[in-house]
């Protein structure tokens, strides 16, 4: 193919007017009873665009993927990318943009309580030029937050704050779930991104290399019609670690501070379950020590699988399984560990030294080997 034939592929204003302009990605969790009404309202509010939608699917109990796959066979604009063993808003989306090819996305929660009304406005912004992101905004002027109780509205109010602290930014809703930007604001920020969490726009806006040029259209945040929330504390949690990655992420991987961490508690668990072993239980020092040492891989394992590695909890089958494989990375670790710190200690350095030296050459395996085999991305 001749230069000219790919440029006329690459840009999007010489694509015919039969191709899709808008992809709109819909995470889903549990939410059959709103993908009906919503493509209602999408199609309502979206007459004279050719769009998609792309619901990403995490696998949800209650026949979503079903539910969007049959509507898929009668409607060519929709389709369903199902995620089996995977959770997460985040990803959810940014999978949901790398399946699209269009040059425009914009990012809608399925349960109707974003207002789809703005999209043709949002689209007309970006076309135009006057942004390369626009956001419906909750606490823009003339924005709202609707029926939410007094705590949720100030969490939300303060994780807001927070938000434009860390990311330098003015914007007034930067955890806004609903946008709609052109693809490369994407495509520039997709290797740079996180992908931790619920806040999908502030990772982007956080991981891109040079400023995005962003508007905001006010909106007030709907009840929800049918479903459930799916934010709990955990997503709080998750939030924090969103940020800290935005903060240090790129000096040290804020999966191995927390790695760590738990790492230096696990020292006080099995310190705490030796004192018990030998007092309470009356055992021997090397049963007690063996006991604790097990003890303490034990709730270092389930405390990762519940913080570190949450967003690829193991359960079931797998999680016995994955505790056996971190108990055999643990006690590979431990020699690893014990070797050089008294290869260290022979070669005549200070004992703390060595023993430094010792722990960080073993929770850097332990690291390292539960990433890549107990809690492996599937
Ligand atoms: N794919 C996927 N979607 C999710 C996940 N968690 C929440 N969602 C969807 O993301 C949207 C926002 O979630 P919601 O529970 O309404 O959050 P809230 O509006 O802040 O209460 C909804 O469409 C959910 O179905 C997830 O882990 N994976
Ligand atoms: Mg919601």
């Amino acid at each position: 193919m001749d230069n000219a034939v790919i440029e006329s592929f690459a840009t999007d204003d010489a694509a015919p007017a039969a191709t899709t302009r808008l992809t709109i990605i819909i995470p889903t969790l549990n939410e059959r009873g709103n993908i009906e009404p919503l493509l209602a309202l999408l199609t309502a509010a979206l007459p004279a665009t050719r769009w998609e939608a792309i619901f990403v699917d995490d696998d949800s109990r209650d026949g979503t993927a079903e539910q969007v796959r049959a509507i898929a066979r009668r409607d060519a604009r929709v389709r369903c990318l199902q995620r089996i063993g995977r959770r997460g808003l985040a990803t959810a989306c940014i999978e949901g943009v790398l399946a699209s090819a269009s040059p425009y996305v914009a990012v809608i929660d399925a349960d109707l309580q974003h207002d789809e009304r703005l999209l043709p406005q949002m689209l007309a912004m970006l076309e135009g030029g006057a942004a390369e992101l626009v956001i419906g905004s909750r606490y823009a002027p003339g924005g709202g937050i609707g029926e939410w109780s007094r705590g949720r509205a100030r969490i939300s109010g303060l994780a807001t704050r927070l938000a434009r602290f860390v990311c330098k930014t003015e914007i007034a809703d930067p955890l806004s779930g609903f946008f709609m930007c052109r693809r490369e604001v994407f495509e520039r920020a997709l290797r740079h991104m996180s992908g931790q969490g619920f806040k999908v726009l502030l990772d982007l806006l956080a991981s891109s290399p040079q400023p995005v040029r962003v508007a905001e259209l006010p909106y007030s945040f709907r009840p929800r019609q049918s479903g459930e929330s799916k934010l709990d504390s955990l997503v709080v949690w998750e939030y924090g670690v969103l940020l800290a990655d935005k903060l240090v992420g790129r000096v040290v991987p804020v999966r191995f501070v927390l790695f760590a961490a738990i790492g230096g508690l696990g020292l006080a668990v099995q310190l705490a379950a030796l004192w018990v072993g030998l007092n309470l239980f009356g055992l021997g020092f090397r049963l007690a020590q063996a006991a604790a040492t097990i003890v303490a891989m034990t709730s270092n394992f389930f405390l990762n699988n519940q913080f570190t590695y949450r967003d690829q909890r193991l359960g079931g089958v797998d999680l016995l399984r994955g505790l056996a494989m971190f108990y055999l990375i643990c006690g590979f670790g431990a020699f690893a560990n014990v070797g050089v710190a008294s290869f260290l200690f022979a070669e005549h350095r200070a004992w703390w030294l060595a023993g430094v030296a010792g722990a960080i050459v073993g929770s850097v395996w332990n690291f390292a080997m539960s990433s890549a085999f107990t809690w492996k991305r599937r």
